[in-house]
């Protein structure tokens, strides 16, 4: 299945577009960053630079609570164990104590690490919450994985594709002019300062559809439908580049995600001319011309539901 050429040509095109403006600004380093967002940098530390409000919620809770937390835990039984080591050896301690209990000590070491949860639990808890808050979303991406390449249906727009490997090797790469092992032939394109809906399931096996720039890792499981949302910050547009990050088989390495962030007005423009290019999930909603409007309402969607069962069924619940 290649619907290929298109959207390789169309990523190199705004690439290309991307690689100018970086090269315009030589020295802003932000900007040269974005256009390789996603693309991990040699000796890079610390998580990529979050480009949705939940990543940045996600940072913050690693940066500010959990990586401090476990630095001062680390170092403290480090330096427990050294001085145990040095201090009771036989050689400075050759009569043992045969002390067994302390209840102050026992007290201590069974308090101390829950209030460390405890205090953990709020951010967390935080965190969980929102990630699970699907409300008052604007689009909907559905995301179905397989053995081995991802399918992507936009339920809105009544159009989808499959998204394969594009580039195994390193001459492919070079000869395409992209990453190796990243880049796919279909690239999902999604608008920016929109709140968008992603639902999941597969075909096969466990997936998980991991964009660690989003902040967004979900299971694809058989028979199940999950829920997750994004929203990429205005003028964070660019390529964005995940994996499948659930062991899924022989080539589980081999189904990268690649994804261009563009402006709500280019998106638009890029629905136009993809439903042109791209089968239509529901072809009878071609015909009667739904398809004009732009928007596959609710309803409509609901009179449809025999095709995509269980799919469709999980979503209309919600509803
Ligand atoms: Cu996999």
């Amino acid at each position: 299945m290649s619907f290929g050429s298109f959207s390789i040509r169309t990523t190199k095109r705004l690439a290309a577009a991307g690689g100018a403006a970086a090269a315009g600004l030589a020295g802003a380093g932000a900007t040269a960053r974005d256009a390789l967002a996603a693309k991990a940098e040699p000796w890079q530390l610390g998580l990529p630079e979050p480009v949705t409000p939940l990543a940045e919620q996600m940072r913050t809770f690693h940066d500010l609570w959990l990586l401090p937390i476990i630095t001062v835990i680390t170092i403290f039984v480090l330096a427990l164990l050294l001085y145990t080591c040095w201090r009771f050896s036989e050689k400075r301690n050759p009569t043992p104590s045969k002390t067994t209990h302390n209840s102050l000590l026992e007290v201590v070491w069974t308090g101390v690490p829950v209030l460390i949860l405890v205090v953990l639990a709020f951010p967390s808890l935080q965190l969980l919450y929102a990630s699970d808050d699907t409300a008052d979303t604007e689009m909907t991406l559905k995301i179905v994985g397989h053995q081995w390449y991802w399918e992507y249906q936009y339920v809105d727009e009544n159009f989808g594709f499959d998204a394969f490997l594009a580039a195994r090797t390193h001459e492919e790469a070079e000869e395409m002019g992209v990453p190796r092992l990243m880049m796919t032939d279909n690239v999902v394109v999604l608008p920016s300062d929109t709140k968008i809906l992603l639902q999941f399931t597969s075909a096969d096996v466990l997936h998980n559809w991991a964009l660690s720039d989003f902040g967004v890792r979900v299971d694809t499981v058989p028979g199940r439908l999950n829920e997750a949302w994004t929203k990429i910050n205005a003028g964070k547009e660019g390529m964005y580049y995940g994996f499948c990050s659930e062991l899924c088989g022989a080539d589980h390495a081999f189904m990268p995600i690649a994804v261009q962030v563009v402006t709500k007005d280019a998106y638009r423009a890029w629905v136009q001319e993809a439903k042109q290019e791209f089968a239509a999930l529901d072809p009878s909603l071609e015909e009667d011309g739904a398809r004009e409007g732009g928007e596959i309402t609710a309803a409509e969607n609901a009179d449809d539901a025999a095709g995509e069962t269980l799919l469709r069924v999980a979503a209309d619940d919600r509803r």
